[in-house]
Order: C-alpha cells, then structure tokens, then sequence
C-alpha cells in the first residue's frame, strides 16, 4: 500500500510543472511547487517536535498551504485533525481537550483568541489563507524533509469529529489503509485520471472535500480549480475548462436555479458527483432535462469514506445510492434483531471493508457498539437493495439533521436550549428546506409562565454553538407530543411543521 503522501509525491515526480491548484485570480500551484511546500512543511513540523502518533489540530481558511499541511502531517506519521471553520471556542475546547493535539494551527486573524490554549505540551501556530502565518514563516525557513515515516495500512491517519447522538463529539479515527483503497476505488469507478480538471468548490475540513475531492486530484495528478466557496454562477463560468464537479446537493440546487445552467455551459464537463446528503429525484431529472447529464449519487460517511456509487457506465438511478464500491460489503439487516434482510425490505445499513474507521478516538464502548461481532459497522442510515441491486436510503435510525450536507446532531442543540433561562425543554428536528434539503429547527417549550423571543433564544445560541448547528427557525409549544413511554414524537413535529420553509429562498 501506498499512501496518499507517497502517491501524491510520485505524481509530482512525474508531472512536475503541471498545475494542480488554479484560483481565480491567484497564481497556479504546480505539483512540483506544492511538493516543495510539503517538505518544507514537513521540515517544520518536524523542528516543532511532531514525532509518529501526535496529533496536529487545523482550524484554517481553505487554501493550497492547508492542503500542504495535511500532506506534511501525513509525511512525518502524525494523524491530521481538521475543524470546521464554523466551530465557536467552546466547541475548539473540547476537541482539544479530547484529542491532546501537538499543535493547533489557526488563522492569524483570531490567533489572539487561542493564544491561551498554548502550553508545554500544545504549540499554537497559525496559517493564513495568502500563505502566510508563523507556519508558513517556519515552513520558508525549514530545512526541507525529504523522507518520510513509513506508514502501513492500519497506521492512522486522520481523526475527523462527528457529532455524538449522546451530544458529546466523537473523533473517527481513520487508517492511511482507509484513505488509499477508497481513493483508489473511486478513482478506478469515476474514471478519474490526469486529465481532469476538477472545480473544487467544498470545505476541505470533511471526508467530502478532503478525502474524495481532494485525494483524487492529489493522487491522479488532476489540476484542482480550487475555490473558497461555492457560487453557481462562478461554477458555471468555470465550466468550459472544467471537465468534473462534486458537491452537496445544495450546490445542484443552486445552479438549477440559475438560467444559464444549460447543454452548452456544461457541454465540456464529463462528471456531476452529489453525495453527503440525499439528492432529490425531481433535481436530478431537472438537471439531466437541463443538461443531458446525469448527476452520479454517491454514498459516504465520515467513518467509511466513500461506501456506494451509482455507476459511471450504466443507469444512474434517481433516488438511488448505487452498487457497493469495489472490496466493500454491504447488507441490509433488522433494527431489532440485527439479522440479516431479503433484498427489497428496509432495515440498517452496514457496511464492512478496508474503508471502515478503525473507531472513534478514546471511546472504546461507542465503538463497540456500533460495530457487530464480524466486523461490520452500523452506519444508523435505513435502506433497501432492490431487484436491481441498487442501494436505496429510505430514512435514519438515528437522530440526524443534514443541513448542506453539514450534520447537526439534535440532541447537541436541545442540551444548549435546554441550558438557557426560561427553557423547560426544547426537541429539535430537521424540516424540508429548498435549498438547505434539511432545516435546523426547533420546538421549545418556556418554563412556567416564561415568556420567549424566538429570535432572543437564537442569538442566545451564538456564541455556543457553529452557525449552521443553529435553529433556522425555533417555535414555542405549550408541551412536546410523547408517546406512552414518554419519548418525544419528533416525527409528528415533523408532520404538523413540514411546510415551515415552503417558499423561502436560499
Ligand atoms: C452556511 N450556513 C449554513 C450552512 N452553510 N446554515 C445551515 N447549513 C449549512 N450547510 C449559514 C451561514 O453561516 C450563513 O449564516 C447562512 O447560512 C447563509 O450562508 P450562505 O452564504 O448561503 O452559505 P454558503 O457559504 O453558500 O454555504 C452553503 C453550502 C455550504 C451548502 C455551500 O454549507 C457547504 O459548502 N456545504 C458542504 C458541506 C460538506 O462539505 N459536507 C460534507 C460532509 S462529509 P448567516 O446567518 O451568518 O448569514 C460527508 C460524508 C459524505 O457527509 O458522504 O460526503
Ligand atoms: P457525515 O457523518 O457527515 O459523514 O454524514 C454521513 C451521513 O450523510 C450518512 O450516514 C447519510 O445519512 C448521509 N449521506 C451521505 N451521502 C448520502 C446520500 N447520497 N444520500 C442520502 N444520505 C447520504
């Protein structure tokens, strides 16, 4: 096995000055530049006294160097730890306080604000998103490393925090065996190879943007139009020197929103990928009667990497998932007995494989459980295979709102409602959004004869809780609908708010 570092330096080897970053205004990057940047960085790392196994925490604007920094980690055998730009300061202590990193890298403009995080054991550098910061003056300065810490399959590689059902995160430690075989799976699947010039328009802080898209392109010696946000009307300039786009289906419903989504705009692109969250049917036939192409659904998860791919030659299903990708098992089985299910029935989906996570970080007993005994893990989303072998996901076992793809787990936000004056209780549930798919909503219930300001109790969430974790909408109820168990009825919430968002615009 090769890893994703040793792969991406025999590319650069071969191509050497072909671009792999492009931004729109910015100078290119070519792979031999960005090596040079790796080893540089790899030096740095090294001189800051990462040795095999230390952690190295990133909250960083997208940008090549970050990119670089995560190769560098990979480089000296030390596991990468991205974080979503979004998170506030209390959420960044937990993950530092649960992981222990050696360093936590920031941008400059709030390195005042994690200034007091910086102890004998945790260095606070910072990286900025015009290749500047103390890491990137270390990195100038270093001695370049040009070897590397020889990793094996089962080393690990990166630890990406999920939200925990039971509120608390929970760090999914993936392998360099994880990253290499689903890289590989997806490139042999997509066809994905030199030639392609990918429009890269996700966070490069999730299993998305980082170990799908980028990956790729590092790998196959792709050149990335590397870009810090999406915005259909730029995506669709770019498309003529484009020839592959990978998004959330956010981004599908935003471009079908523009006119100039058309055959000719598009007519140089060969591939349209949508996963980390269902994409609607009536999108994807829009987008085909729009085009002629078909959008390529794709399903993942940030403990498995890539698990099923509607195929590249064949029928793209809307509504469906797809086949397993190549060496991936998946099957169907029953909530409540965990035994396995015909084909056509829907139960839980699990899946086993070498792209499976080795487990979440510190937490032996969650891992545990969501793993059965002969190996395979029980990702909580519910589906059928049907007749024609395609994997289709029908719902959730757990409590999930995917909001642009970005994942708020419920009971987070009601335990920080839940916290604030006034508040008895609160349930929160994801509700239809045109163009979010899933709006974070919330239904809080006043203590005694409190009275509540909607909007008061979502500034009150601002400073606690990432942006896209807070409720879009919150709705004051006189109680919760329970069953005779008295578990809270979120599907009728569900049912008696569904059209809360109809009409509202992105
Ligand atoms: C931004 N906002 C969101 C949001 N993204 N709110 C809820 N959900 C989201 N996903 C907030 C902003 O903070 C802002 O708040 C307001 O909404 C409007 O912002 P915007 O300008 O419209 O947002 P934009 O920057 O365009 O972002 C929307 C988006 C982005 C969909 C393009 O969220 C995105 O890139 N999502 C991709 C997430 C992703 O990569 N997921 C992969 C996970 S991996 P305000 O109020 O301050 O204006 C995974 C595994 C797998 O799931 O299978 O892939
Ligand atoms: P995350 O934990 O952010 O990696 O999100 C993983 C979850 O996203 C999965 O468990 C699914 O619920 C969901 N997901 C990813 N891709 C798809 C898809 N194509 N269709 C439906 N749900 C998806």
């Amino acid at each position: 096995m090769q890893t994703i570092h040793e792969q991406f330096i025999q590319t650069a080897e071969l191509l050497e000055g072909k671009p792999l970053f492009q931004r729109p205004g910015k100078p290119d990057i070519s792979f031999a530049q960005m090596r040079d940047i790796v080893e540089r960085m790899a030096g740095a790392l090294t001189e800051m006294g990462v040795t095999p196994g230390d952690r190295v925490a990133v909250q960083v604007e997208k940008s090549p160097e970050a990119i670089a920094l995560y190769l560098a980690v990979l480089q000296v055998g030390g596991i990468f730890l991205p974080l979503n730009t979004a998170y506030t300061g209390p959420e960044i202590d937990y993950f530092v306080g649960d992981a222990s990193p050696r360093i936590f890298v920031c941008d400059p403009a709030v390195a005042a604000d994690h200034a007091h995080r910086a102890s004998d054991a945790l260095r606070v550098e910072t990286l900025g998103p015009d290749a500047d910061g103390t890491l990137m003056d270390a990195a100038r300065s270093a001695t370049p490393r040009e070897d590397r810490v020889e990793c094996g399959p089962s080393d690990r590689a990166a630890i990406l925090y999920t939200s925990g059902t039971t509120g608390r995160s929970k760090g999914a430690v993936l392998t360099h065996g994880n990253l290499t075989s689903n890289t590989e799976a997806l490139l042999e699947c997509w066809r994905f190879t030199a030639d392609d010039r990918l429009i890269h328009a996700l966070p490069i802080f999730h299993t998305h943007g980082l170990f799908v898209a980028a990956n790729m392109a590092l790998t196959a010696g792709a050149t990335m139009v590397f870009l810090t946000k999406f915005d259909p009307e730029q995506a669709i300039d770019l498309m003529d020197r484009a020839t592959v786009l990978m998004g959330v289906p956010t981004f599908y419903t935003r471009l079908l929103k523009s006119d100039r989504l058309t055959r000719e705009t598009t007519a140089n692109m060969r591939l349209f990928v949508s996963g980390s969250a269902p994409l609607l049917a009536e999108d994807h036939r829009a987008f085909e009667e729009r085009t002629g192409m078909k959008i390529l659904e794709r399903y993942g998860m940030t403990e498995t990497c890539m698990i099923a791919s509607n195929p590249y030659e064949g029928d793209r299903i809307p509504g469906a998932v797809g086949m397993a990708l190549p060496g991936i098992a998946i099957r169907v089985t029953d909530r409540e007995t965990g035994a396995p299910l015909p084909d056509g029935q829907i139960g839980l989906i699990e899946v086993k494989g070498p792209n499976v996570f080795e487990g979440y970080w510190n937490m032996p007993e969650k891992t545990a459980s969501e793993f059965r005994e002969d190996g395979f893990f029980i990702t909580g989303d519910l589906g059928l295979i049907g007749d024609d072998g395609y994997l289709r996901i029908s719902g959730r076992d757990k409590d999930l709102v995917i909001s642009g793809g970005y994942n708020v787990y419920p009971k987070e936000v009601e335990e920080a409602l839940d916290a604030l004056p006034g508040v008895l209780e609160s349930a929160v549930i994801g509700l239809p959004h045109p163009d979010l798919g899933e709006g974070v909503t919330a239904v809080v219930v006043p203590k005694g004869d409190a009275s509540l300001d909607p909007e008061a109790l979502r500034a009150a969430l601002s400073d606690k809780l990432a942006r896209f974790k807070q409720p879009k909408r919150v709705i004051l109820a006189d109680a919760l609908p329970r069953n005779v168990m008295g578990k809270v009825q979120k599907a009728e919430l569900r049912r008696n708010h569904a059209t809360l968002y109809a009409g509202v615009d992105a």
